[in-house]
């Protein structure tokens, strides 16, 4: 612990001045906040009326009592995730690195999904790493390897592990990893989130409990995001529930760019406003005839550029 951060923020409490720290969990207009050199969290309040605070997010709060504060400012953000549908967006998650997904061989993980979170990751510049989990369940790895393939052949990075079979080897390889950087979680349930959460921080359901306490949820326990702290530096985001994000609000410009695959033939459409859905002299339909695209990609992007055309703006 930081000895004299610790010792100001003793002073400065009574003083009532401007303290400094982490928001780590989120519940409706309740926030718990890690003050920095350690400590006590505090239960927050925005001071605003609307709640605009996410998790991850750097904030500066008074101290009204020994575990409540107020939030009076937030830290300029390098990113900012919303969760959306086609009606409304509400950003969740602040200052983040990498986006981890995770997959096992079974149950049969969703590819459009996968698919999806690349694209997330992508237009909000996260570095996505994909763990194929559970790959002790031999008769289902061959079908699992062999569906993530063209993910790997495009450059993303696969982590095969078993999380609850080698539980020490998966450590080592997550953190090597993780370590320093702000990773948030993504998974569809039974891949092994939680396990792998349980592994990387041990005290992570004595957290989830102070938290929930402390934010007053009660039985919605599991339904708030919130940030773990890594052992050796970094912090994990995890958000129960959530699958998909920020994929409403995205560009058309955007879209296109964030297929890796694409981008080296975005220049080369005969018009420049195509939108490589069906146009003639399509450099990405082109690529798809002669086989250096696949048509399951296409798809996936012509799907989105119809679901952001839907967005009530
Ligand atoms: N065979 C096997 N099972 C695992 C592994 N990791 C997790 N599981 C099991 O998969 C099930 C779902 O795990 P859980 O962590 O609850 O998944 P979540 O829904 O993604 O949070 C549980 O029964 C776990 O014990 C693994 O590496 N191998
Ligand atoms: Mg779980
Ligand atoms: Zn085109």
């Amino acid at each position: 612990m930081n000895r004299r951060a610790t010792k100001a923020a003793g002073a400065a409490k009574s003083a009532g001045a401007t303290l400094h720290g982490v928001v780590i969990a989120a519940h409706g207009r309740h926030y718990l906040v890690a003050p920095d050199g350690g400590g006590a969290h505090l239960q927050c309040f925005p001071r605003g009326k609307k709640s605009e605070v996410a998790v991850g997010d750097r904030v500066e709060y008074q101290s009204t009592s020994a575990d409540q504060g107020v939030i009076v400012a937030i830290g300029e953000r390098r990113n900012l995730l919303y969760r959306s549908d086609q009606f409304k967006s509400k950003l969740f998650a602040a200052n983040l690195d990498q986006l981890l997904i995770v997959l096992a061989t079974e149950p049969h993980f969703s590819e459009d999904l996968l698919g999806r979170a690349l694209v997330a990751a992508e237009a909000n510049d996260l570095k996505p790493l994909i763990v194929l989990n559970k790959i002790d369940v031999e008769a289902a790895l061959p079908l699992a390897r062999a569906r993530l393939e063209r993910y790997r052949a495009l450059g993303y990075t696969v982590l095969e592990l078993s999380v609850k079979g080698r539980p020490q080897e998966a450590r080592e390889t997550l953190a090597e990893h993780l370590h320093g950087h702000q990773t948030i979680l993504l998974g569809q349930s039974g891949m092994g989130k939680s396990t792998l959460v349980n592994l990387l921080i041990p005290d992570a359901e004595a957290a989830t409990r102070e938290i929930s306490t402390a934010l007053n949820s009660g039985r919605h326990t599991t339904t708030f995001t919130r940030l773990y702290r890594l052992p050796e530096g970094g912090a994990l985001i995890d958000s129960p529930g959530f699958q998909e994000f920020g994929l409403y609000h995205l560009t058309e410009g955007k879209l296109e760019r964030a297929f890796p695959e694409f981008r080296p033939l975005l220049a080369h459409c005969r018009f420049y406003n195509c939108h490589h859905l069906h146009e003639p002299g399509c450099a990405i339909l082109e690529a798809i005839d002669d086989g250096r695209i696949a048509p399951e990609r296409q798809a996936l992007y012509a799907q989105l550029m119809h679901e952001i055309s839907q967005v009530v703006r």
